[in-house]
């Protein structure tokens, strides 16, 4: 499968660790975000995703698929093992409840088509833009550190879609400078984490595209 990947995008990140957990081979296709006003604007990723985000995935087959979630969702049913989702569909909800706290309600708010917007559209000053990206990302952050008990991965002893949402979000939060101190069991859960190896490979700065 190749992989339209950024090596700083976090939606990108819950994937590279997906495909790593379970194993699959993939090829990395960079497309660099910020160079010549993004090239997810050009042509050619605009004919692979209209959407012009990544990540995209392209199957053995040639079908692309968008929208991280998707994706992982698609991986976990085609290579069920290890599962990154429970058997229960409580236990289901709960995984997805999380995951789409971070992936619905916080990062599309700090993402890069919306941070230009309020710089170059709406004219704020850095300052501002880096209060807003802070703001939301805390918010998030306190409701997310009271639902999730690390033992030690974020809903229980098996990593979970939650947990790939957790650490590129929190790696975001990192690069930008929110102050962490007042979250002790995110940090945690990203602590267990990136000890695993298909986390650690994953990360921004083990990317070929890395800069
Ligand atoms: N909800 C999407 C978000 C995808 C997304 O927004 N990706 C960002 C990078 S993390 C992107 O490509 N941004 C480019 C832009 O906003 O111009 C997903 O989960 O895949």
């Amino acid at each position: 499968v190749k992989l339209y990947s950024y090596f700083r995008s976090s939606a990108a990140y819950r994937v590279r660790i997906a495909l790593n957990i379970k194993g699959i081979d993939y090829q990395t296709a960079s497309v660099h975000l910020v160079k010549d006003g993004g090239h997810n604007k050009q042509t050619e990723f605009r004919a692979v995703n209209p959407q012009m985000r990544v990540p995209a995935l392209m199957t053995d087959q040639g079908d692309v698929l968008i929208q991280s979630l998707a994706i992982i969702e698609y991986l976990d049913e085609t290579h069920p093992r290890p599962p990154l989702l429970p058997k229960d569909p409580l236990g289901r909800a709960r995984v997805r409840g999380l995951a789409e706290l971070i992936a619905c309600d916080i990062h599309p708010l700090n993402n890069t088509s919306p941070l230009r917007y309020l710089k170059n559209t709406m004219n704020q000053e850095q300052g501002a833009i880096d209060s807003w990206y802070h703001h939301w990302i805390i918010e998030g952050f306190e409701a997310l550190e009271q639902l999730i008990t690390p033992a030690p991965y974020a809903c229980g002893s098996e990593v979970t879609l939650a947990d790939l949402c957790v650490v590129p979000q929190v790696a975001n939060a990192r690069r930008l400078k929110v102050p962490l101190e007042r979250f002790p069991k995110i940090v945690g859960v990203e602590r267990a984490c990136l000890a695993l190896p298909a986390f650690d490979r994953a990360r921004p700065e083990n990317q070929p595209d890395a800069e």
